[in-house]
């Protein structure tokens, strides 16, 4: 479709009502919604079918963010986070660093733990191992969330042994389930200008095929405001649809809200208006995935509330402490208590409902 001609308002109409009765939609119909719907209309039919899914639930995890090493091969022009080996602030924890780290928070009844890392050729296999092995005994209540499909990949190459092998070695050693992380955006044009090292998006859907595959459940990303298009952003969510049909493994899709500050893309990050336009879109594609995440350390606390109203059901954690997003300039805090979190969601008028990293909700909050 042709931007500069917007479709008939009869067909907006057409693809809204469509959307409203749960019918899905085509790639071309997502791509005239993201363009030309009234904004209210189009986060009007994401609520609905929020409050279909999900009622007033707002879902979210007590959880810690370990970010074992931030020395990377990779050099995507987006990230901040990433050092070479040797440069200053770069960093590689232990597995007895990262079991103080959790002893220091006492007693907090943690239900998640999600850890993700550069890609640092040095740390042997053994080393992730003993890292899963030495958080599940000191967290045994806890579900480790571990590894973008782009480690998997990396550990997979540089030892010479199938994906699937190293996904069966690192779930014997404690892990429950893959995060989102690596997908980006699909589109090899875009790839070759936002992560030309990193692999390709077929090679990230096929890692999580293979996920799915074993029964490890997976969460999807993609990273958003930055030089891609509506186009892209469809093409990047129906790509995860089909595969979704397939597999039934993606239990959340989470939009990352591009960070400008410390990175050499020099792309600006989304407004609030794209953010709100997405959280629906997404809400209305991705019919066959349950869970929407409004990520409030990269959207900002106020944009994740409203995303909740636009079609978002998850909130995601008390994280303590976020350094992605926050490398790259994200102004949110670096963690929330339980309280601030809670509060946060009631605020956006919704209930609160605790749940494990796949989702399994704690207690017995419904509205
Ligand atoms: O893949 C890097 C992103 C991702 C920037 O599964 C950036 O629940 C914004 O995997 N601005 C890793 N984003 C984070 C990740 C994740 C985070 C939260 C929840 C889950 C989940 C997974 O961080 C990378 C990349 O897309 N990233 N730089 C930046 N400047
Ligand atoms: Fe490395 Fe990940 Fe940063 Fe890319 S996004 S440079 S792979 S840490």
């Amino acid at each position: 479709m042709n931007a500069m001609t917007p479709p008939p308002g009869d067909d907006i109409a057409a693809i809204l009502d469509k959307a409203r009765s749960r019918q899905r939609l085509t790639p071309d119909e997502a791509l005239i919604l993201a363009v030309a719907a009234p904004l209210h209309d189009l986060c009007a039919a994401a609520m609905d079918d929020r409050l279909a899914r999900h009622g007033r639930n707002a879902y979210y995890v007590h959880n810690v963010h370990v970010n074992f090493t931030n020395v990377c091969v990779n050099a995507c022009r987006f990230c901040a986070f990433s050092k070479t080996k040797g440069a200053p602030g770069a960093r590689t924890l232990s597995a007895a660093d990262i079991v103080a780290d959790l002893d220091a928070r006492g007693d907090a009844p943690i239900r998640e733990i999600h850890v993700v890392g550069g890609l640092n050729p040095e740390l042997p296999l053994e080393y992730y191992l003993d890292m899963l092995r030495a958080i599940a005994k000191a967290r045994p209540d806890a579900g480790i969330k571990a590894f973008t499909a782009v480690e998997v990949a990396h550990l997979a190459d540089t030892r010479g042994v199938s994906e699937f092998e190293i996904l069966s070695a690192l779930r014997e050693a404690g892990l429950m389930m893959l995060p989102g992380g690596g997908a980006e955006v699909f589109s090899p044009a875009l790839r070759a200008r936002l992560c030309p090292e990193k692999i390709t998006g077929e090679r990230w859907l096929q890692i999580h095929a293979t996920a799915h595959g074993m029964g490890l459940p997976t969460n999807a990303t993609m990273l958003f405001g930055h030089i891609e298009s509506w186009a892209d952003r469809v093409a990047h969510l129906s790509a995860l649809r089909d595969l979704q049909d397939l597999t039934g493994g993606f239990t959340c899709f989470i939009p990352l809200a591009y960070q400008p500050a410390n990175n050499t893309l020099g792309a600006k990050g989304p407004d609030g208006v794209t953010v709100l336009r997405l959280m629906a879109l997404s809400r209305l594609f991705l019919d066959n995935i349950p869970h929407l995440k409004a990520y409030w350390a990269m959207l900002g606390i106020k944009a994740a509330q409203m995303a909740l109203w636009a079609g978002a059901d998850d909130f995601d954690g008390t994280i303590v402490e976020e350094r992605i997003g926050h490398a790259a300039g994200a102004d949110s805090p670096k963690g929330l208590t339980l309280s601030e979190l809670r509060h946060a969601i009631e605020a956006a008028g919704m209930v609160p409902v605790e749940r494990t990293p796949d989702f399994k909700p704690l207690g017995s909050s419904r509205p």
